[in-house]
């Protein structure tokens, strides 16, 4: 196992959510212990090269040559709030009302012998442009909010890998 010493080496990623209104048809198929939910979200790990706004997955968008798993950590109001994820698209769909702060760790293959890597996301549900005062916390009006169609809220970021075990190394760049 030998290190690439003086070496880095990253990836570009993206992390963040979408979010939509549900529908009064949608609501009406919740179960009665999700009522009170208002929108639907997806919370996604995926590759920089990616369009965020579509459903496009795998292909360009598969980190899983590095990246073996990505787990979610959701609000405790959330059953099963962990969420592992093992396999692309490396993304965790829910319902619910409120916004909060997802933790996001990343962990590489065995091949990396790299530690996992965690970052956070606030979950975004409201359109910022219904937000008339900052740090608001009554939700904005849900029709008016709907009109204004999905809520998109992405982050950039590159994971780096300093002297790099160089069997890792050939991983990447043959990517
Ligand atoms: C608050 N920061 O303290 C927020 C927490 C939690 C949101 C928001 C799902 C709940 C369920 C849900 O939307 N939780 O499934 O019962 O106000």
């Amino acid at each position: 196992r030998v290190r690439m010493r003086g070496v880095t080496i990253h990836r570009p990623i993206i992390y963040g959510n979408t979010a939509v209104v549900l529908t009064p048809e949608e609501k009406a198929l919740l179960p009665p212990n999700k009522q009170e939910h208002t929108h639907r979200w997806t919370v996604a790990v995926r590759s920089a090269a990616s369009v965020p706004d579509s459903d496009i997955v795998g292909g360009a968008d598969d980190l899983s040559y590095f990246i073996k798993r990505v787990s979610f950590k959701l609000h405790d109001t959330y059953q099963n709030p962990n969420r592992n994820v093992d396999k692309p698209p490396f993304e965790v769909s829910e319902t619910g009302w409120g916004e909060f702060e997802v933790t996001i760790r990343i962990s590489f293959i065995t091949e990396a012998g790299e530690k996992t890597v965690s970052v956070f996301h606030h979950l975004k549900l409201h359109p910022w442009s219904l937000l008339v005062n900052p740090g608001e916390l009554a939700d904005p009006n849900p029709e008016a909010a709907a009109k204004l169609g999905p809520v998109h809220s992405w982050q950039y970021d590159e994971i780096v890998f300093n002297d790099p075990f160089q069997s890792f190394y050939n991983i990447l760049i043959a990517h």
